[in-house]
């Protein structure tokens, strides 16, 4: 009800954009406008050229407090993004490589980043996070060489002629409950991150993020902040994404992936509903890598390439769909599915569950193989990796429809030979798109098919998500307020 209240609040409060004129009379608009007020700390600067501006390779981005001129931040188009500016170098950690590169503190973790991505003739400018507060007047100075307009020539902003706006007296009340996402200036926050930033980290109250129909492109990231619920307006309209992948952010850097467009780790009780996160890169690039226990996602759209989502912990997935181009799921953690798809390009699974925990179990789910030739899970040699198989392998489908599966419908199998006794890649009544019986008989012979009566409490078993889930009974919360 109170989130209702304030979304109808919020919603009349259009943000009007405006032409500007720079000194050679280029036109662009700006957000926030010229001397806007009531922005919010975490705004993303944008500017509309007439044609897709270029970025340039030298010149600064400088934000002054316009009280005592101090220099709040920097962004120095000189410094070199990433080892892997277009995400398709090295995905290895080059150890020996002291460059200095882009780099953004988000959720306590540093990643490589963009300080400036355009997409069509907007150019979004991402000061780094956290450096501007509330009850501010900021002065922008944005200095030649930055931005190259297609036509005509932007000298930029000076500090006697500066970009100039001011950020809201301050933010949500104490003791908040649920705050709202707004790309359009119109909520709390223009970013998701800015909104898990606010949310306090072991509340006793659930926090509820909503996020309004847009698109956020960010590196969303953290941890150890529980119980919060973070819902879209609408699944198909609010889209939250990077271009990220282990080649942008390779990992010569201590501590966790950076390459997942979204990520949390050390969290509980978390539900994600109703909306899409992308992953705008090729390559080792989850667009969702989960890291907890108790997380559910609900009615989420993911899209991704390699390892497209990644899990660890236990995980409760429903009416979700996720797209990747091979081990579309990396899978350590437990984790059901339920009336859910995938449509992967190679191995749907890399399953890598440990002895003493369930892995992928799917009930009443879709698996698509796009180019007609997946395997449900594969297992190959790790050796490097931290274990050289995988012997408790588990991918369970149960009532699953597939299409564009390999007649052995697993594998391969890979590496040294290894006790495979224990591994679990079971199912129970596949079939085709039109519920018809599959082909089973080319089957890898490490898989089983379940059948009834000898299977019938197994099935039964597995189809109970409290007992793949370690005994937690997942519960989804509904509604949008
Ligand atoms: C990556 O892409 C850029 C831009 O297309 C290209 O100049 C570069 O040679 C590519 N690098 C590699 C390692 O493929
Ligand atoms: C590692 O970084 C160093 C220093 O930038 C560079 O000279 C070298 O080519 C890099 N090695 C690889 C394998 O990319
Ligand atoms: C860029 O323009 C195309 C064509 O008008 C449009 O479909 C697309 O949504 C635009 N992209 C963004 C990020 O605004
Ligand atoms: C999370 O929030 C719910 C309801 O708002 C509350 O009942 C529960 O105790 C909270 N959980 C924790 C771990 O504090
Ligand atoms: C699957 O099919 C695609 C497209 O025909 C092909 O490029 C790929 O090599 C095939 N993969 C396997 C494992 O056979
Ligand atoms: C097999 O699964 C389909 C759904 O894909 C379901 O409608 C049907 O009842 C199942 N059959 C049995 C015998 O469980
Ligand atoms: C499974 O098949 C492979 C060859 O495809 C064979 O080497 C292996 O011994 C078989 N395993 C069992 C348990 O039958
Ligand atoms: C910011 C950026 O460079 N984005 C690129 C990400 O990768 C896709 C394709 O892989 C490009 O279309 C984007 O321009």
């Amino acid at each position: 009800m109170k989130a209702c209240l304030v979304l109808t609040i919020v919603l009349t409060a259009v943000r009007g954009a405006v032409l500007e004129k720079d000194a050679v009379g280029v036109d662009i608009q700006l957000y926030p406008t010229n001397g806007q007020l009531d922005v919010n700390p975490d705004v993303q600067l944008k500017l509309t050229f007439l044609s897709p501006p270029t970025i340039g390779s030298t010149g600064k981005i400088n934000v002054y407090d316009s009280e005592d001129k101090n220099l709040v931040d920097t962004l120095d188009l000189s410094v070199p993004f990433s080892p892997s500016p277009y995400g398709n170098g090295s995905t290895k950690a080059n150890y020996t490589d002291t460059t200095k590169y882009q780099t953004n503190i988000i959720g306590g973790l540093d990643f490589y980043f963009y300080p400036i991505i355009v997409r069509n003739n907007t150019a979004t400018i991402y000061l780094h996070n956290n450096k501007l507060t509330y009850g501010r007047k900021y002065l922008v100075e944005i200095q030649p060489g930055v931005l190259e307009p297609a036509r005509g020539s932007f000298s930029g902003f000076t500090l006697d002629q500066p970009w100039r706006f001011s950020t809201k007296s301050h933010g949500p009340k104490a003791g908040a409950t649920s705050v709202v996402v707004a790309a359009d200036g119109s909520g709390d926050f223009n970013t998701v991150q800015g909104a898990i930033d606010w949310a306090p980290g072991n509340p006793t109250k659930r926090t509820t993020i909503y996020i309004k129909n847009g698109n956020y492109e960010e590196l969303v990231f953290w941890q150890y902040k529980s119980n919060i619920t973070i819902r879209g307006q609408n699944r198909e309209k609010t889209i939250v994404g990077y271009p990220n992948n282990s080649a942008f952010n390779p990992p010569n850097r201590q501590g966790p992936s950076r390459r997942p467009a979204f990520s949390f780790r050390g969290v509980a009780d978390l539900q994600l509903s109703s909306f899409t996160i992308n992953n705008y890169y090729p390559g080792q690039a989850e667009a969702l890598l989960v890291d907890g226990v108790r997380i559910i996602l609900d009615h989420m759209t993911l899209n991704g390439a390699g390892d497209a989502l990644t899990t660890y912990g236990t995980l409760y997935v429903t009416d979700s769909k996720l797209t990747g181009t091979g081990d579309t799921v990396l899978g350590y953690g437990s984790a059901y599915w339920l009336r859910s798809r995938i449509e992967s390009i190679g191995a749907v699974t890399w399953t890598r569950t440990v002895q003493g925990i369930h892995g992928n179990i799917f009930v009443d789910s879709t698996i698509v193989g796009l180019q007609g030739n997946s395997t449900l899970a594969r297992l190959p040699d790790n050796s490097g990796g931290v274990m050289d198989n995988w012997p408790y392998a588990e991918m369970v489908i149960i009532n699953t429809k597939t299409d564009g599966i390999a007649p052995e419908g697993w594998g391969p199998v890979q590496g040294p030979p290894f006790d495979s006794s224990h591994v679990r890649f079971w199912e129970y009544n596949t079939t085709d798109l039109r519920g018809q019986p599959i082909e089973i008989s080319q089957r890898l012979n490490v898989s089983r098919q379940l059948t009834v009566p000898k299977d019938k409490e197994v099935i039964a078993e597995y189809k109970n998500p409290t007992n793949i889930l370690g005994g937690w009974h997942p519960v989804v919360l509904e509604g949008y307020g």
